[in-house]
This record gives C-alpha cells, structure tokens and sequence, in this order.
C-alpha cells in the first residue's frame, strides 16, 4: 500500500512528489497531475495577489451567469481556464467537471474536449478531475482569503448513457465519469490564497501541507503529517440562517454558547465565509466547521462533488469527521455534477456530538 515518502520540513513538492510515485508506482499519473495542479496554483495565486494592479476585479463584462444562478466574477473565468488547461494538457484526464462549466467536459490525450453532438472519440486518460477553481470569490476585491479545491478519481472502464436527458451523447458519457462518491476519491486538496499560499491535499495516506516559498517559486513541506485536534473550541457558521436552521443545529449552537457542551467550555465564534479559509483554520486549530439545511435550502449550499467531498476526504484523513448531519458525506453518490450537500467537519469529538443531537432528537419525532 501508500509508501510515505520524507517528511522532512523545507523538502519541496516537487521532490516530494517524485519520491512518493518512484515508491507508489502506481500513483505516477497522479504525480503528472499534481504537478499541472501546482503550477496553475501558483498562476492563480499571483492572480489573485495583483488582481487589484491588474484590473481584473469585479464582475465578469459580459455579466455572465454560471449554472449556479451566480454572477461571475472575472476571476472565476480566468481561474477556470488556468486550471481547464493546465490539466488538459497533462494527457491524463478523461474528464474535468468545474463548478464554472454548465456540463462535464471529455478531453483527447492533446488535451481538446472531444465531443460534439454526435460523435464520441475515444479517450485515453485515466482521470477525472474535479474543481472549484476559486472558492469564496465574492470575497476576493476585499482582499479576504480564497481558495482553489480539487478532487482526482479514476475515471470508469466504461459509462452507462442514459439516452433520455437532452444533452449530447458524450456530455452524457462525461456526466457519469463523474458522478462518484468521495469514496472514489484518489487524490484532494485545495490551495489557499491568504497571507501564504498553501497547498494541502491527500492521497489516501495523511494529509500533507505544503508553503509557496516565493522565493524560490516552489512549494516547501511545511505541514507535514497533519492532524486534526480530536476536540477544539471554535465554531464557525453563517448565524444569519440560524432562524432557518434544523432544531437539533440550534440546539447544539445554543449548547456551545452556553458552555453547556461536552468540554463545559464556551466556543468562539469565527466565520470567514470562504471554505477554504475556514477549513483550513479548523484543520490546524480544530473545531466545527458547517454549512448546515435550511428551511431556504434543504440541501445547503455547498456542492457535493468538487467542495464537500474533497474536503470531507481532507478531514477524515486527518482523524476529522464529515457529516450532513447524521450521514458521511464521502458514501453520498452525486445524482447531478452541481448537486448541493448539508455539510458539518472538524474535529472528531465536535462532530460526534453534534451527531447526538441528530439523532436523539430525530428518533424523538
Ligand atoms: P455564505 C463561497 O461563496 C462559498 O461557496 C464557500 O466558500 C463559503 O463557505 C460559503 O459559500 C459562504 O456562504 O452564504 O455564508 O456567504
């Protein structure tokens, strides 16, 4: 199984990465992919820092809309496109799926999507790639961390057409390389844009956190082994929907503010209001970290496939747990590319007790 390879801190992802695929052979296309992934992190981040210098804040001039009903920002479709090529050129994707693009798209070994309304070419890579190119970006002309997550599956022998939908044959043949439970997860991570840039990500094996040494211009380990504090003393939610959320929620919220909890300790409070950010804060600081239903949104608001899954992956990897509120969120199989997904991580002993509440008051009704 996974060979962990040096864990010495300062040893660049690069030479991590080379050493991780000559000990796990059979992770070496993985290896290409995360290289592609890195450089466009690196592309994205300075984008990101002189987006102001550059004037490519704002709005997107065609005041375009994606398949979110969102406006887009110009960042998110320069973003997308950053990470669309830099993984369609590494030979090794059947398909990438993107929170910015309406439907999945299939791509050749030269890296051009495929499809067209009638004829389906083959395929040769071996992964599907899937990806919020820049989380939180409604935040980023404030200055206020974003982040890029990612998820890699293998992509399946062959895919079931369901000939009914409108879609071409091959976006239909894309849709099911993508619809897979984070179980099916090979590789997740995500980036985040703050005052470091950081690339955290797992290969089923642990969690690794690695620092842009701008410097250098490469990615240093700086967070080898990370481990998520079975129990911490933070929460962090959008209280605005509390009066919408499910009664066992603010039941356990109310406990939490009362010091009436398991620790007997008050939390705090802190909600950046960027996945990213707050995962990764609750990743090394521990606690509770939740976009919760809602009577407005019964299914929440982060999307399952390329948000909730790679990050449920990241926590249970470092001893965390990933809920909807009763269910694991990495068995849930997406029924379509952008489907939402109730989603409550961090530490172990937090998220259990929370789990209580579910479940003590559910099995009440
Ligand atoms: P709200 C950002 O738009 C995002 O998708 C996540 O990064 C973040 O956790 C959430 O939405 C914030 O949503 O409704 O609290 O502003």
């Amino acid at each position: 199984s996974f060979v962990n390879v040096c864990e010495e801190t300062g040893v660049t992802l690069s030479r991590y990465m080379m050493e991780m695929a000559r000990e796990n052979p059979e992770l070496s296309e993985v290896e290409s992919i995360f290289s592609s992934v890195q450089t466009a992190c690196k592309t994205i981040s300075n984008l990101v820092r002189r987006s102001s210098i550059r004037g490519i804040t704002g709005l997107e001039d065609s005041g375009s809309i994606n398949i979110q009903g969102e406006e887009q920002k110009k960042l998110d479709v320069i973003t997308n496109n950053v990470l669309k090529r830099a993984l369609q050129y590494t030979g090794k994707l059947a398909t990438i799926a993107s929170e910015e693009e309406d439907t999945p798209v299939l791509l050749d070994n030269r890296g051009n999507a495929v499809y067209s309304n009638d004829v389906l070419l083959e395929s040769e890579g071996r992964y599907v790639a899937v990806f919020d190119p820049l989380d939180g970006s409604s935040n980023v002309d404030a200055g206020i961390p974003t982040g890029t997550i990612f998820g890699i599956f293998e992509s399946p022998e062959e895919c079931e057409i369901d000939l009914e939908d409108d879609m071409d044959i091959a976006a239909r043949q894309c849709l099911s390389n993508t619809l897979q439970p984070g179980t099916q997860l090979v590789a997740a991570g995500y980036c985040l844009y703050s005052s470091a840039t950081t690339l955290v990500f797992t290969m089923g094996n642990g969690v690794n956190g690695f620092t842009l040494d701008e410097q250098i211009g490469e990615f240093v380990l700086t967070h080898p082994n990370i481990r998520i504090p079975n129990r911490g003393k933070i929460y962090s939610f959008n209280e605005s929907n509390r009066n919408d959320w499910d009664e066992p929620l603010v039941q356990y919220i109310n406990a939490l503010q009362a010091g009436k909890g398991e620790s007997g300790k008050r939390y705090s409070s802190r909600y950046i209001g960027s996945m990213v950010a707050d995962v990764h804060r609750t990743l090394l600081y521990g606690g509770i970290f939740g976009y919760p239903a809602d009577k407005k949104n019964m299914d929440g608001k982060l999307r399952l496939l390329y948000e909730a899954a790679p990050m449920a992956f990241l926590v249970e990897q470092a001893g965390g747990l990933a809920l909807t509120g009763k269910t694991r969120i990495m068995d849930l199989k997406p029924k379509k590319v952008h489907q939402r997904v109730p989603c409550i991580l961090g530490s172990r002993d937090d998220v259990a007790e929370m789990r209580k509440y579910y479940e003590t008051m559910s099995s009440a009704e």
